[in-house]
């Protein structure tokens, strides 16, 4: 595949390539085998979403189970007014774009309000990116769309400048960053954001953990599906060889932790190959975390935003509050001279 940075694809869509695809495959390699190392073995949840991963979470979202997606849907179409008003976005930005629904809500709010004039998308998958922002070109003939392969965690310069921009980051994506990761991020977002842009954050809750763990144990088991799949990413990008009928899916609710955590569980002893002859054994019953999806309290958020130079602006959630949206600015200090 061609590597420009910059590839026109048409004439109202841009595809920008972030550090992703630029840096060094061996240290990617290198911090694959690291963490497969760790007392807990543990595979970055980024590895679930090639072509096969990203179609399987677009399954997940349609389950009776998996709650939050239909939910996230339901708050945003009855804050999107607001939160244009509010905010007076005339750019929209998406980190992590998930399935193009939900936006949508958000764009034709701008549209409906005269201020739609941008939309960049930022994704880990090619594929999705380009879908996604070909499908946004067609139904927003009149605006510019910018695609962005990319990590949220390392790319967000790879955005660009601009003014009155709404970023998003739906699905409680932020959910799967550890919460020593989050002051991180949360600064990059910040550094990121004009004086007069907003961060809308979708915020999963905390709630029964009945209702939490039947939300990623699926009776159709397509969660069990795309959890499997990440060992199928690592076999192909990384020859590791996992045996994936060895591993069965695990997700439990962590009380003390406030999160959801994947897990494979190894049936039977096997191994995978970390380079070379290098081998990690796995004895029956040994786990492999491949993904925590932290639970949000409005406490908690606000603790977490607590010295990023960003604060809690609106905040929104459904009847049953199972589901936020968190509207975040950055704290403005005002110098007399
Ligand atoms: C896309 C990260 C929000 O954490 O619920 C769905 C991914 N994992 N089922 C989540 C996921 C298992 C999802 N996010």
């Amino acid at each position: 595949m061609e590597r420009t940075a910059n590839t026109r694809v048409n004439e109202s869509v841009t595809i920008v390539r972030g550090r992703l695809d630029t840096r060094d495959p061996k240290s990617e390699c290198a911090e694959v085998h690291r963490n497969l190392l760790r007392i807990l073995p543990r595979i970055d949840s980024k590895y679930f979403y090639d072509d096969v991963g990203s179609r399987l979470f677009e399954e997940i979202t349609q389950l009776s189970e998996y709650y939050q997606t239909r939910t996230e849907e339901t708050i945003l179409a009855e804050i999107a007014d607001k939160v244009v008003g509010l905010t007076g976005a005339r750019e929209l930005v998406e980190l992590g774009s998930g399935a193009g629904r939900k936006i949508k809500l958000l764009l034709d709010a701008m549209r409906g309000q005269g201020c739609l004039e941008r939309c960049v998308l930022l994704d880990i998958n090619e594929t999705f990116v380009r879908n996604s922002a070909a499908d946004l070109a067609d139904q927003y003939p009149e605006i510019e769309v910018c695609g962005v392969v990319g990590d949220f965690l390392r790319d967000l310069d790879s955005v660009g400048t601009g003014g009155d921009r709404l970023f998003v980051f739906l699905a409680g994506t932020i959910g799967n960053l550890y919460p020593r990761q989050l002051p991180m991020f949360f600064r990059n977002v910040r550094a990121a954001l004009g004086p007069n842009d907003a961060f809308l954050v979708g915020l999963d809750l905390v709630k029964d953990t009945a209702r939490l763990e039947a939300a990623y144990n699926d009776s159709a088991g397509v969660t069990a599906e795309f959890n499997l799949n990440a060992l199928k990413v690592l076999n192909r990008r990384f020859a590791t060889a996992f045996e994936i009928d060895a591993f069965e899916h695990v997700a439990f609710y962590d009380r003390e932790q406030e999160w959801i955590e994947m897990r494979l569980r190894a049936l039977r002893p096997t191994g995978a190959l970390l380079g070379g002859v290098r081998e990690i054994r796995f004895e029956a019953g040994d786990e492999i975390r491949t993904e925590i999806s932290r639970k949000f309290t409005r406490r908690s958020f606000v603790d977490a935003l607590d010295g990023t130079g960003l604060e809690l602006s609106a905040w929104f959630t459904d009847s049953e509050s199972l589901f936020a949206s968190a509207l975040v600015r950055p704290v403005l200090k005002n110098y007399s001279s």
